[in-house]
């Protein structure tokens, strides 16, 4: 009798694994950047960590480099649970809501320490907007500072008329427009092909990404300007999220902030370190001269104007707040 219950209780404690084992969830995780770079690395990491905490309840794959979903197409894929979870570029969705254009405004926050300020300040509205997208953000990443690359020596505007012009989000081609150029939104993943095609002959960008697409096989000049430190947010579909156990979400939520903090000191780290790269293979990085940096800041000026018009109170708040630390 004794033995019987023995067995009955091994037998319903196998059970109770198998159906946690049979119950894992199974996430695909789109990424949009090249596999080697330290925001798909931190992907890996972050998918490592939350098997850890949940004691592999969650199992995320990782798919890089926009092999899944291309970056443009990540957020509506999670946005509509066609994805649980993927990373994305979130100010390129600026257009539809001005709000995530917040770490796209020139000048403003122009060093890690200041960007994770602004964050700081940013965040709580941010969050409040993904969630009207059916999103939630588990952490986010920055790239080092944005500069020009073009394939001449440029002093002023008089040397960017007509040039053909990669943006990645609608702040970077008003900003394009001001200087004269031909604005053209091409995903990182596909930045070598527009540029060895000839639709595209200068970008804005940080060295990270002209390192990744080896840009000095058709590019000569990168200008340092540190106009912003954009971010990737790792999201998830709030629906996939609401229905996560308290443990399951605290166990994602110290896996993301882990993961957070680590990726953005390794995009401080490697900063300087792109530069080193892009000159060894050939390029001129050096500092935007005084007749340049000038308009841009001018143009700066105006888009922060032009972005608080149309986000309105939230954004001088976001402003105000961010002034105040
Ligand atoms: N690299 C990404 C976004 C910002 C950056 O530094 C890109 O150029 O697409």
């Amino acid at each position: 009798m004794k033995l019987h219950k023995v067995s009955m209780i091994a037998a319903a404690v196998a059970l109770m694994f198998s159906s946690t084992a049979a119950s894992a969830e199974e996430w695909d995780m789109p990424m949009a950047y090249a596999a080697t770079n330290y925001h798909s690395e931190h992907g890996v990491i972050f998918a490592d960590k939350v098997r850890e905490y949940t004691n592999g309840e969650v199992d995320i794959t990782i798919h890089p480099g926009g092999s899944l979903f291309k970056g443009g197409e990540i957020k509506r894929a999670v946005q509509t649970g066609q994805a649980p979870i993927g990373e994305r570029f979130m100010s390129a969705h600026a257009n539809e809501a001005p709000l995530l254009g917040w770490d796209n405004l020139p000048f403003l926050a122009t060093t890690y320490e200041e960007n994770e300020k602004l964050w700081e300040a940013a965040k709580e509205k941010v969050n409040a907007q993904l969630a009207d997208l059916n999103l939630v953000t588990l952490y986010t990443c920055p790239w080092p500072g944005q500069g020009f690359y073009f394939n001449k020596e440029v002093d002023s505007s008089a040397d960017t008329q007509g040039v053909k012009f990669r943006s990645y989000n609608s702040a970077t081609a008003t900003f394009a427009k001001e200087l004269g150029m031909l604005p053209v939104q091409v995903e990182a993943a596909e930045l070598s092909q527009a540029l060895a095609t000839g639709v595209a002959e200068a970008f804005i960008s940080s060295g990270s990404t002209g390192y990744d697409r080896k840009v000095w096989e058709h590019l000569s000049h990168y200008y340092k300007v540190n106009a912003w430190l954009p971010r990737n947010y790792v999201i998830i579909n709030k629906g996939v999220y609401e229905g996560l156990s308290g443990d399951t979400r605290a166990a994602l939520h110290r896996a993301a902030n882990e993961t957070g903090a680590s990726c953005a000191a390794e995009s401080a780290r490697l900063a300087n370190w792109y530069f080193e790269q892009l000159e060894g293979n050939g390029m001129i990085v050096q500092d935007a001269g005084p007749a340049f940096l000038k308009e841009l800041k001018d143009i700066g000026a105006k888009m922060q104007d032009e972005w608080l018009e149309s986000v309105g109170a939230d954004g001088q708040a976001i402003i105000d707040a961010y002034k105040r630390m």
